[in-house]
């Protein structure tokens, strides 16, 4: 049973639970959620840095982040790997590569097994929160209202099966890519 409240969140301000499971929006930047046990990167397949969210997220956690990921490179598509946080204020970072929009397809199957994944390793783990930022929306051109659709939509999907996790946050950069992911949390079936 969908509950479904708005009001403050730790910041956001729409929050719906699945079963056990809480989800929520905020705006800011995925390098500063020191609550939370895991971030997940909007990596490329070599786990390297890079522009946008893999950038912040390198710069955040030094040089040791790309060191441990190496081995683990590439990972394709829809793919999701998990290393520690090094110099970032989490336990561990997920790295998952999400498809380029109009180019690896099908782009919302690839899409959702990126959230799938994470959270699969998420579970692997123990763990209880993780925060996603709206992956492959920005260099990779995926449309932020039809990424939420798939993102959320997929937590949704997935929370009855979950045993650790009981947090799911999405951070969001834009004020304008929170108010679509908190239109598509709201609308959610
Ligand atoms: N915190 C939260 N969200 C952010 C941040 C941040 N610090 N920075 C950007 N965003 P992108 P992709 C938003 O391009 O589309 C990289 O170079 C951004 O506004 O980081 O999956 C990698 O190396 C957008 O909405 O990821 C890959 O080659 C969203 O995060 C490629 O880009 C994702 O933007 C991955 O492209």
């Amino acid at each position: 049973m969908a509950g479904r409240q708005a009001g403050p969140f730790l910041g956001g301000r729409v929050r719906r639970t699945f079963g056990a499971v809480t989800v929520g929006c905020v705006q800011g930047d995925i390098t500063s959620q020191d609550d939370i046990e895991a971030v997940v990167n909007a990596a490329n397949p070599r786990l390297e840095s890079g522009g946008g969210v893999a950038g912040a997220i390198h710069r955040a956690a030094g040089p040791g982040l790309a060191e441990e990921a190496r081995p683990l490179a590439p990972i394709e598509p829809g793919e999701a790997v998990i290393t520690g946080a090094h110099g970032l204020p989490n336990r561990y970072v997920v790295h998952t590569l999400g498809p380029v929009y109009g180019q690896d397809r099908p782009e919302a199957e690839l899409l959702a097994g990126c959230y799938r994944n994470s959270l699969a390793l998420a579970e692997e783990n123990g763990l209880e929160s993780i925060a996603f930022p709206a992956i492959s929306t920005g260099i990779f051109g995926y449309p932020i209202e039809e990424a939420a659709h798939v993102a959320l939509g997929t937590i949704k999907e997935e929370a009855d099966s979950l045993e650790h996790v009981r947090l799911v946050r999405f951070v969001l950069f834009g004020e304008g890519d929170l108010e679509a992911h908190e239109r598509v949390l709201s609308e959610l079936e």
